[in-house]
């Protein structure tokens, strides 16, 4: 198989990179059946960064058999769990060591600072691994009192093989958040990563031999989604999938599973995410994280606070120092391995265009920009952070995850009213309220129709803590013990030790 190779030296990584760009299957790299490629983009030029090998349903099948094996002979409930964490420690450790070279390669990929890429990414990457790794010999079911005629107990049993889709706004940790805790509990993987940003699961992949995973208990099939990822979806012989992506595929993974073998689905979707300042907010920092909330990623993040509802008190106050945060963001060339970034390209054209049609609508519509609303730095996919004020509830910008750098600012009242505003959405993610005011901070993180809330800070999450949406915004709950949930079948045992008929 083929390799990309690249040497940087750049103020922030000086290296070379070089990844493997075949499959991955059966512990070994493989070429597809049918001998597929396709190109990955640079998002802050716009070229070609390399070719890499593109799957069919065939490699999906050999990949599924692979896994299949592994499952019933070195890996599943074959393997004990501290053996299996075992594995994931190691892995950890190899991420650890190899962490630069996955942060350039995920800056690379997806466009986002080297830096940001090497704090944030890195470490909840590694710390997610980790987190598994602990509880792969901590799963254990109950035993249920009935009579004393019966000893009934649950087991909570791997699937056995499991199919992840993982999107491309955190590719790295999107994988790590389905295979940590689909490994740890004694699952086979098929995963397939988004075709925008294959870097970081194929280096990945590159280290799952010298952690000592056995051949088959992760394969790495990179391809189109509607190839690969629907050969999984529909696959008669995966038993699990986990998704994070659209709302639109989400629902073809459902129809899939229906069509197929009533395989068992975890969808995480978008947010067109509500985050509430009222008057009584520590101002400086309401606006330090509804900044990042809305900028940070360049916007693409499901969790990203879009709809910004300011108390009528500080509106003005508020929308004038957003702006300023705003234009602080776009500094130097956008390139994330200088040290002036803050602000980073849109993944890819087509993303990009997306963003540019929302703002385009939102202008069009009546809204008021404050700051941004353009395309800027040359051949790469950059989109300026971008503000409206005077935004209605039926905009389009209001209504519609953009998935990119753009906040709709609202004004409101009273905490009713906010309640009513923030809670008339189809999604159902996440929710920031800021207050002084403790009592308010609980009614408003029960009173909001969302899976998460954050009170006096936003978007920090947590890989002990479940993430997850209500409503549209998906179905199940990823992260923490949660996910030992989502990851196995619990199975209930019925033992008669003295009942005659
Ligand atoms: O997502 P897709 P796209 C949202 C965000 C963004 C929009 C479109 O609003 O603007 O989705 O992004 C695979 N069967 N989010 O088009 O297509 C695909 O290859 C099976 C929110 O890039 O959903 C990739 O691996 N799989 C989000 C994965 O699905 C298929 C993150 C996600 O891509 C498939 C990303 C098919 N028919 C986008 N078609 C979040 N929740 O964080 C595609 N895929």
């Amino acid at each position: 198989t083929d390799s990309f190779k690249l040497t940087l030296d750049t103020d922030l990584y000086k290296g070379t990179l070089s990844v493997n760009t075949g499959l991955f299957i059966n512990g070994e790299w493989v070429k597809p059946v049918e001998g597929g490629t396709h190109d990955v983009y640079n998002p802050s030029t716009g070229k070609v960064l390399t070719k890499i090998s593109a799957g069919s349903s065939k490699d999906v099948d050999i990949a599924v058999n692979a896994a299949k094996k592994a499952f019933k002979t070195t890996w599943g409930l074959h393997m004990p769990g501290s053996d299996r964490g075992k594995c994931l420690l190691k892995l950890a450790d190899l991420m650890e060591k190899h962490r630069d070279e996955l942060a350039a390669l995920e800056a690379l990929d997806v466009g986002k600072p080297y830096p940001v890429a090497w704090r944030a990414d890195l470490n909840a990457s590694i710390g997610t691994i980790r987190y598994y790794g602990g509880w792969a010999d901590k799963v254990q079911g109950k035993t249920i009192e009935t009579t004393e005629n019966k000893l009934a107990y649950t087991r909570h049993e791997p699937y056995g093989v499991v199919g992840c889709i993982i999107p491309w706004n955190f590719p790295l940790l999107m994988l790590t958040w389905k295979i940590g805790p689909a490994l740890a509990v004694g699952n086979t993987v098929v995963l397939k990563p988004s075709e925008n940003t294959p870097l970081t699961a194929l280096r990945i992949a590159g280290l799952l031999n010298e952690a000592g995973f056995p051949p088959g208990v992760l394969n790495i099939v990179n391809g189109l989604g509607p190839v690969v990822g629907e050969a999984i979806a529909y696959h008669p012989e995966i038993r699990k999938v986990a998704f994070t992506g659209s709302i639109l595929v989400g629902r073809k993974i459902q129809e899939a599973s229906a069509k197929s073998n009533l395989k068992s689905v975890s969808l995480e979707l978008g947010g067109k995410n509500p985050n509430i300042i009222f008057d009584d907010c520590d101002f400086e920092q309401a606006l330090k994280w509804a900044s990042i909330g809305v900028f940070g990623n360049m916007g693409q993040v499901c969790t990203a606070g879009t709809r910004i509802f300011v108390q009528e008190g500080i509106h003005d106050k508020f929308v004038a120092a957003l702006t300023a945060a705003a234009q602080g963001l776009q500094t130097g060339t956008g390139d994330p391995f200088s040290k002036t970034t803050k602000h980073g390209p849109q993944v890819s054209q087509i993303q990009f265009e997306r963003v540019m049609g929302y703002i385009n609508d939102g202008k069009a519509a009546g809204a008021t920009v404050t700051f941004g609303g353009e395309a800027h730095g040359g051949d790469g996919y950059f989109v300026q952070p971008t503000i409206f004020t005077d935004c209605k509830p039926d905009m389009k910008i209001v209504k519609e995850e953009i998935f990119g750098p753009v906040a709709a600012i609202m004004k409101f009242k009273t905490e009713e009213e906010v309640v009513e505003m923030a809670n008339d959405t189809s999604y159902g993610l996440a929710c920031g309220i800021f207050t002084e005011n403790v009592s308010r901070a609980i009614r408003m993180s029960h009173a909001l129709e969302a899976g998460m809330a954050w009170v006096n800070c936003y978007g920090t999450s947590e890989y002990q803590v479940p993430f997850g949406g209500n409503k549209q915004s998906g179905i199940g709950r990823e992260l923490g013990e949660y996910a030992i949930d989502l990851f196995t079948e619990v199975k209930a045992v019925h033992i008669n030790v003295g009942f005659k008929l």
